[in-house]
């Protein structure tokens, strides 16, 4: 057996030798551990008198000290160096796209809708959503249309039998979600519904199925100037023109009084249309305050709350916007119409949009 002398001079050369991490724990098992060299060592103090004893253990804690503190010094250079090698060697381009591309594209309608919402959505709406099969209560009777009034032969309405006898309807505008949410929350409510409706009705500017968004504010003070400047606020910001000419006229709906039909201003030019300034207007949205009945219908109090709502088609916006020619083609899922005016799926909705102009 080697002296305590001879041992650290093996143990400290080969911790200064071992190359790796592995090496290193072998060396520290064989040095230190149950039946290592140190420890076999120690086992023969047992063997020695007294005096010798104590000065042989207390070298051998020493020897034992050194090599561990040696073992400990050397892994920490090596993890430092194995970091060093890794930093140099894997390399991370942060420029590279965080997923591959999508081979597919955005529909103009979605695209439309989530442009919408996001100008909304800055103004602290939340968005609503509802059943596109509804009641006659939810669709007409709560909007404050009677049973025989004819808005509901105007909406050309698709009726559908309920499982109980009774008669269900494709909505024919998102409004009975509105009455959804005032039934079911108490005010203040700040909301847009965007969704598919349907009416029976087919040709170039009309399709069974179609897309709306409306909004609902409901507050104790919400007057008619909230209205104006919301919306005026939405079409500049959705047409991206900072000083677009809006007007307000006058209309009638049976679900808000007074009602008012949204004009923006625009140019009609050899067949041709420029959303902006001009001698002509463009009809864009329906608004007004709720008629007082239809707050009463959902169980909010006309004496203590009071409110607005408007609403648009999204496929006449979106023609108006990106320039497509053709409501028909939305539905047709043609792959090179969509590749023409789709959108790519990483693009951000927003006031930054790409208006075609
Ligand atoms: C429009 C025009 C005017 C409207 C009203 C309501 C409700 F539920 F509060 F009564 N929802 N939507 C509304 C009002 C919709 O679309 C042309």
């Amino acid at each position: 057996m080697e002296t305590p002398e001879q041992l650290r001079d093996i143990l400290l050369k080969e911790a200064a030798d071992a190359d790796t991490l592995d090496a290193l724990e072998a060396l520290r098992v064989s040095a230190l551990g149950k039946k290592g060299r140190i420890t076999d060592l120690m086992k023969g103090l047992g063997q020695m008198d007294p005096d010798a004893r104590k000065a042989a253990g207390q070298a051998l804690n020493a020897l034992k000290d050194e090599v561990a503190a040696a073992i400990d010094a050397k892994k920490t250079t090596l993890a430092d160096a194995d970091l060093d090698r890794r930093l140099m060697t894997e390399k991370i381009d942060v420029t590279l796209p965080s997923s591959p591309q999508a081979d597919g594209y955005v529909h103009p309608i979605s695209q439309t809708i989530d442009e919408i919402i996001a100008i909304f959505g800055e103004m602290g709406f939340t968005v609503a959503e509802g059943p596109d099969i509804e009641d006659d209560w939810h669709n007409f009777t709560a909007l404050n249309i009677p049973p025989d009034h004819p808005a509901r032969q105007e909406h050309d309405t698709f009726y559908l039998p309920g499982e109980h006898g009774e008669r269900k309807v494709l909505r024919t505008h998102t409004s009975p979600t509105q009455i959804r949410t005032m039934t079911a929350h108490k005010p203040p409510i700040r909301i847009v519904v965007p969704g598919r409706t349907y009416r029976s009705d087919y040709d170039a500017t009309h399709s069974p199925m179609f897309h709306q968004i409306e909004g609902l504010v409901i507050d104790k003070t919400s007057h008619m100037g909230h209205l104006k400047g919301c919306l005026i606020e939405f079409c500049r910001a959705f047409f991206e023109v900072d000083d677009l000419p809006v007007r307000f006229r006058p209309s009638y709906f049976p679900f808000t009084e007074p009602s008012a039909e949204v004009d923006i201003g625009c140019t009609r030019e050899g067949g041709g249309l420029r959303i902006g300034h001009g001698d002509d207007w463009l009809e864009i949205l329906g608004s007004g305050m709720v008629n007082p009945n239809v707050l009463r219908n959902c169980g909010i109090d006309p004496e203590e709350y009071q409110g607005f709502a408007f609403g648009m088609g999204i496929e006449r916006v979106a023609m108006l916007k990106y320039g497509i020619p053709d409501l028909r083609t939305f539905y047709e899922s043609d792959l090179r119409w969509l590749r023409h005016y789709g959108f790519r799926s990483l693009e951000v909705p927003g006031m930054v949009g790409g208006l075609v102009r």
